[in-house]
């Protein structure tokens, strides 16, 4: 893995780290490639949360790293564009909850790597956008689709035509973050979550993922959910929910 990102993997929870604070995080290819093998690291481990944030005090991801992006041909970018397709599908699929810890800019790429997670919670501090057009350029990793299914078609055609940069409590109007905490908060509130979250019967979880991610038409993504919905029961967590519900206790999930 590049020095460029870090894994740390505690009480079952993975923090993923994006360690270049010097260009504010700003997404290279050895970045891209090394946060693709960092979650597949997390996910061989047992992770059962993903926790992704920005090193240093200012950004989460300032974006694509615009000095390399400056001179690509059309045939680099595309490369480029997929291997952030890749690493932020591994975002995406990882088979339990993730976490965007925003804790300073999460602009362009950094907002894609945002979007890329189950949940976005924001420092006071946070500032996101979609800025790519005032480059001459789209977001490339994915913001075109993600974006529009978190906060809607029009404010996501807004915020890519106008390339507007959103300051933390105007995003969470948007719905573009789940929460906006204050900045010495964060961390607390992070780890909080995600150990609720490990507490959590983990099949179901990744179940509960899987079906809301489904792709199709909706007889498609409905089918999805029923089949997700059977295979619980034949896990042993289902058997505990419901038994200990019947028998009057706190179930004890593997
Ligand atoms: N890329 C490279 N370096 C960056 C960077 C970035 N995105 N953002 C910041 N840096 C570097 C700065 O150049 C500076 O480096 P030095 O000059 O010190 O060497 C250092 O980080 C500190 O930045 P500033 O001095 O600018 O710090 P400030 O506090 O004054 O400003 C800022 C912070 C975040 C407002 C500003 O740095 C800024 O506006 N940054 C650019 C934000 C931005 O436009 N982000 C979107 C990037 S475009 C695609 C694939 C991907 C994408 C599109 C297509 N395909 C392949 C098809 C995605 C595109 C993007 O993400």
């Amino acid at each position: 893995m590049a020095e460029t990102v870090t894994l740390e993997i505690e009480a079952e929870i993975a923090t993923l780290t994006v360690d270049r604070p010097e260009a504010l995080n700003a997404l290279n290819v050895p970045t891209v490639d090394a946060i693709r093998d960092a979650v597949t690291e997390a996910e061989a481990e047992g992770a059962r949360v993903l926790v992704v944030t920005g090193a240093g005090e200012k950004a989460f991801v300032a974006g694509a790293d615009i000095s390399y992006m400056k001179s690509l041909s059309p045939a680099e970018a595309k490369q480029y564009a997929e291997k952030g397709h890749t690493a932020f599908r591994a975002i995406e699929n990882f088979p339990g909850p993730t976490i965007a810890k925003v804790n300073g800019f999460a602009l362009g790429g950094g907002c894609e790597l945002a979007l890329a997670c189950d949940m976005r919670v924001a420092s006071e501090r946070a500032v996101l956008g979609q800025p790519e057009i005032d480059l001459g350029i789209i977001p490339g990793f994915g913001g075109t689709q993600r974006l529009k299914r978190v906060v809607g078609d029009e404010r996501a055609r807004r915020l890519i035509y106008f390339g507007d940069r959103l300051d933390a409590q105007d995003a969470y109007e948007y719905g573009l973050v789940g929460e906006v905490v204050a900045h010495d908060e964060l961390d607390e509130r992070v780890a909080s979550l995600a150990s609720d979250l490990t507490k959590k019967p983990r099949h179901a979880l990744a179940a509960a993922k899987d079906a809301i991610n489904a792709q199709g038409d909706l007889t498609a993504r409905l089918e999805r959910e029923q089949i997700e919905f059977a295979d619980l029961f034949d896990t042993p967590d289902q058997r505990e929910g419901m038994e200990a519900f019947v028998e009057k206790r706190e179930p004890d999930f593997e």
